[in-house]
């Protein structure tokens, strides 16, 4: 089988929902030696956004697009640890305090985005869905990450990352930290309207912003550059997968 039928069979697993499938064709992809990343974006994610336009178009239902995100995570339990592995950077690279914002509970691509980064070299504590705004900002002050990272897909909660960096700046805090924002309803001119500092349209994007954002902050003179701190270890039920520290901002 080509590359691209495999591809089109990863597909079409997540548009039929069919989760076993999904993961075993995650599993011969890794046995065939394909990036991790080349089957998440040519395969699995080319169904998922199927499955969100005929569902925005109508054609299909809320069961269905659970079950295709079921099988999106089947894949991505199976490739996620692989993208982990692909770290060659040992020096870190920065950190990172991520969350979906209030009001959403999507994760699948913030999940993709965080392995990434962490991957290449940031230490990343990701804080889950649906995140309230005060809360977020809470655990902002209290973990002092140089990158804050708000994932939004739904036209209704994108304002929220907005309403973060408002209430950065209603603190004082806002030009400490670096704001990055991503989505599907999200785009640069989206992040330059709320005032955040970078977007990334995939997780290759995110890890590119990211770096360059960073060798920015490091190249301003020292008096310029806000103290860094090292983040705070996670609180409470964090657990760690693929190096992302996986934490919940309890309220
Ligand atoms: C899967 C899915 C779900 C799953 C989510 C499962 C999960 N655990 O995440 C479930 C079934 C739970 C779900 C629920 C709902 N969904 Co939904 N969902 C989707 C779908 C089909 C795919 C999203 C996805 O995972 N994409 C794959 C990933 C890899 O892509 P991504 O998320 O865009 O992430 C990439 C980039 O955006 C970027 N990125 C993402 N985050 C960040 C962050 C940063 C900092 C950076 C730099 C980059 C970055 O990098 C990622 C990797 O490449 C989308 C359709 C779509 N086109 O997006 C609809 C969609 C987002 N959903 C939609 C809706 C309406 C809903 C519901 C309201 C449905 C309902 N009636 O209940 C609920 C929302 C509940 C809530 N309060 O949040 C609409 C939103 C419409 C709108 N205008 O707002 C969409 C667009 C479908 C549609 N066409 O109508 N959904």
């Amino acid at each position: 089988m080509s590359h691209e039928d495999l591809y089109q069979k990863m597909a079409d697993s997540v548009i039929t929902g069919d989760a076993e499938t999904s993961a075993a064709l995650a599993r011969q992809s890794l046995e065939l030696g394909i990036a991790p990343l080349e089957s998440i974006d040519n395969g699995f994610v080319k169904g998922i956004r199927v499955v969100g336009d005929r569902f925005g178009a109508g054609e299909l239902f809320l069961p269905e697009l659970v079950m295709s995100a079921e099988a999106m995570k089947a894949a991505l339990a199976i490739l996620e640890p692989e993208l982990a592995k692909a770290s060659t950077v040992r020096e870190s690279q920065g950190s990172v305090l991520a969350c979906t914002v209030q009001g959403d509970i999507h994760d699948i691509g913030k999940r993709i985005v965080c392995t990434m980064l962490s991957a290449n070299g940031f230490s990343v504590v990701d804080l889950g869905v649906n995140v309230k705004i005060d809360r977020f900002v809470q655990e902002i002050k209290t973990r002092q990450p140089d990158i804050v990272a708000m994932s939004a897909l739904l036209t209704t909660t994108a304002p929220n990352q907005g309403k973060v960096i408002k209430l950065l700046q209603k603190e004082g805090i806002r030009d400490q930290y670096i704001v990055m924002v991503g989505g599907a309803p999200t785009s640069l001119a989206w992040s330059k309207e709320i005032g955040a500092d970078g977007y990334g349209e995939n997780a290759t994007e995110a890890v590119r912003v990211a770096k360059e954002l960073m060798a920015k902050r490091r190249s301003k003179p020292a008096g310029a550059q806000p103290e860094t701190v090292a983040p705070v270890p996670a609180l409470g039920d964090a657990a760690s997968s693929g190096g992302v520290i996986r934490a919940a901002a309890s309220d």
